[in-house]
């Protein structure tokens, strides 16, 4: 598919704001949806809609087929071995929000260690806290580079014996890295550690395996790789997920219920209290779908050649801050800046104006944005839709920011 074909997947993209076509650079944030996942939608409610596991009913079999044909969909996607290892959650806040409810406070007792990093996105830091607190563990962070990479000298030094839990992004959110998180993973295992990895920000835009990362848990939403809100995946090795405790209880997990004692469902289901997100799974599905009729590589490819263009375009910009690593190379598709002393909500409302869209904030990443010693950044981020010419409209954006905010002052 070329680029235009592509884009006219997208209906969203073909509108004007403020008076100026979209230029939507706030991929990091939600992604927008192909109309393969409308329709798959659409489609499920129409002619579908039923609730899964329970009725013999034609639509009940239609409906369970549909959501467990997604769960298949994903397995493959990722390469786990089994369905088993799938589980359907929110997003990559639960997933990570279970992992650490369950396994860890199950696991960890006083003098153990959970490692994380300075770049991480709040979902993957707060639940360790929690769990740290609960259980006595400490929380211990591998430092950064001063170019915002990981180095894997500082991470054999943080990981040590003590330490039961490493929990690292694949790519960062504001940073843009792409962290090695293959080789942190045989770190961690060869203290005994279990490695999760925070994919919200990679599964939408590379090629994951999770059998070749020797990851123990994956996380990731489907809300940010064209699929709809509402839904993500846990995927997790399975002798680890047959050991763990579910965290929510009532319908569909169950097996038997006495009166005092239940037991529960075999994997995945064991997870999946409660009617599940049925039409959130269909559409992820139909994602997964899109993704690969147009190829993770593709895409990563699109998106490289895409930083790589702003990176130039926008490090010529003069009072341009940008964060993370200006070597293209180690970078995925987003950048993260500030322009001269402009607030990055003005950047942000300016940009508005013009039509862009893109985000400003602290990105849910307080600990990094007090490591990059800025209260706030704007942020554009990029996706198999966009072009050389967003980018351009941003740049010209950008220089209109600061000529606006000269004037002021
Ligand atoms: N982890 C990373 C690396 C993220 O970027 C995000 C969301 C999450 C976890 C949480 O995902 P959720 O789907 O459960 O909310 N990141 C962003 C962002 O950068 N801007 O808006 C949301």
């Amino acid at each position: 598919m070329n680029i235009q074909d592509i884009r006219k997947q997208f209906p969203i993209l073909d509108q004007e704001v403020n008076g100026n076509p979209l230029v939507y650079l706030d991929s990091s944030a939600t992604s927008q949806k192909p109309l393969q996942v409308i329709e798959a939608v659409d489609k499920y409610y129409r002619e579908i809609n039923s609730n899964v596991h329970r009725g013999v009913h034609t639509l009940g079999t239609r409906a369970t087929d549909a959501y467990e044909g997604a769960r298949e969909k994903i397995r493959k996607f990722i390469n786990a071995k089994s369905t088993q290892e799938v589980i359907f959650t929110r997003g990559t806040t639960t997933s990570i929000n279970t992992v650490a409810a369950s396994y860890a406070a199950a696991n960890l007792k006083e003098g153990d260690e959970i490692v994380i990093t300075y770049m991480e996105h709040h979902s993957n830091i707060i639940p360790w806290q929690q769990v740290a607190k609960r259980t006595g563990a400490q929380l211990k962070y591998i430092p950064l580079q001063e170019d915002g990479t990981l180095s894997l000298d500082d991470v054999r030094a943080t990981i040590t014996t003590n330490t039961k839990i490493v929990s690292v992004m694949q790519v960062s959110n504001v940073l843009g890295v792409i962290n090695p998180v293959k080789e942190i993973a045989q770190i961690a295992h060869e203290h005994g550690a279990i490695m999760v990895v925070d994919g919200a920000q990679s599964a939408p835009h590379m090629k994951i395996d999770v059998q070749d990362l020797d990851c123990d848990f994956l996380a990731f939403s489907g809300h940010k790789m064209c699929g709809p809100t509402g839904i993500g995946v846990l995927y997790g090795k399975k002798h680890l997920l047959e050991n763990m405790e579910p965290i929510e209880f009532g319908g569909e997990m169950i097996d038997f219920v006495h009166l005092y004692e239940s037991t529960w469902k075999e994997l995945p289901w064991k997870f999946e209290a409660g009617t599940p997100i049925i039409a959130g799974a269909v559409g992820l599905g139909a994602a997964i779908d899109f993704l690969n009729e147009v190829g993770l590589d593709n895409i990563a490819e699109h998106e490289h050649k895409l930083a790589a263009y702003a990176l130039e375009k926008m490090a010529a910009v003069e009072g341009m801050a940008i964060y993370g690593s200006l070597d293209a190379a180690k970078r995925a598709g987003l950048i993260t800046f500030n322009i001269n002393d402009v607030h990055p909500h003005d950047v942000a409302t300016v940009l508005d104006a013009e039509g862009i869209a893109v985000r400003a904030g602290h990105h849910c990443a307080q600990p990094l944005m007090r490591w990059l010693k800025v209260s706030a950044t704007a942020r554009a981020s990029f996706y198999l839709y966009n072009t050389e010419e967003d980018i351009d409209k941003l740049v010209e954006g950008l220089v209109k920011t600061k000529e606006y905010f000269s004037d002021v002052f």
